[in-house]
């Protein structure tokens, strides 16, 4: 395959490049580090920001999950039609940034204690993913303009994980909800999404979901 994801045996922050990639057709191999092999720290000394995943094209390596969707999208058309588009991706895909923080710290910093209070964040937070698919401002049918790019795919493994969390948390958002059906079932992101591969891999490191 003509690239490489080495990550931990999760979907994470990878998961979003691996639906990028299954969906535009796409090879690529991944491999999987242990807890057992990163703790031996000989990775984590080379990695630039000490952390996976780590990314490999030909002779590119690349850190950092939003440089390695970046990447891809600058490479396979997935970056808008011009400098306008990409900056209102960019923009898209921050947003989509902050909300998975903030899901990751109440999965590994406070998941029983503020599971409650931040499923009854969440329609704050969607409100305005779904404002913008309701403007033609920026998209009609994707995040910006007409045609996926890097940050659909970012929003929507992300959104796909809320709906494992609080399965009814789109039922409020017509647009959300119509756009996560739409793109899930792209014939190749369906694939992706019902293989074993993707089934059996864990959302989160710590069990956690
Ligand atoms: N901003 C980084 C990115 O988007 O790639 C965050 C990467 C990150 O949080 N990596 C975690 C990690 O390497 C796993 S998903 N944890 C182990 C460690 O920090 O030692």
């Amino acid at each position: 395959p003509e690239y490489t994801i080495v990550s931990f045996n999760i979907r994470g922050r990878c998961e979003a490049a691996r639906m990028l990639l299954a969906d535009q057709g796409l090879e690529w191999k991944d491999e999987f580090v242990t807890i057992d092999t990163w703790l031996q720290g000989d990775l984590k000394a080379k990695a630039v920001f000490g952390q996976l995943p780590v990314f490999k094209d030909g002779g590119l390596t690349l850190y950092q999950s939003n440089a390695i969707l970046r990447h891809l999208a600058r490479k396979h058309g997935l970056y808008g039609k011009d400098l306008n588009d990409q900056s209102c991706i960019d923009m898209m895909n921050d947003g989509v940034e902050d909300l998975r923080i903030k899901y990751l710290q109440l999965i590994y910093k406070n998941y029983e204690e503020g599971k409650d209070a931040y499923i009854k964040s969440l329609p704050a937070e969607f409100k305005y993913f779904e404002n913008v698919l309701g403007q033609k401002k920026y998209g009609n049918g994707f995040l910006v303009g007409n045609k996926i790019s890097f940050a659909d795919y970012n929003l929507v493994d992300l959104l796909c994980n809320h709906l494992v969390l609080a399965p009814g948390c789109l039922a409020e958002f017509p647009l959300l909800s119509a756009y996560v059906k739409r793109i899930s079932s792209r014939p190749r992101i369906q694939a992706f999404l019902s293989s074993d591969a993707h089934k059996n891999r864990p959302i989160n490191g710590n069990g956690k979901q």
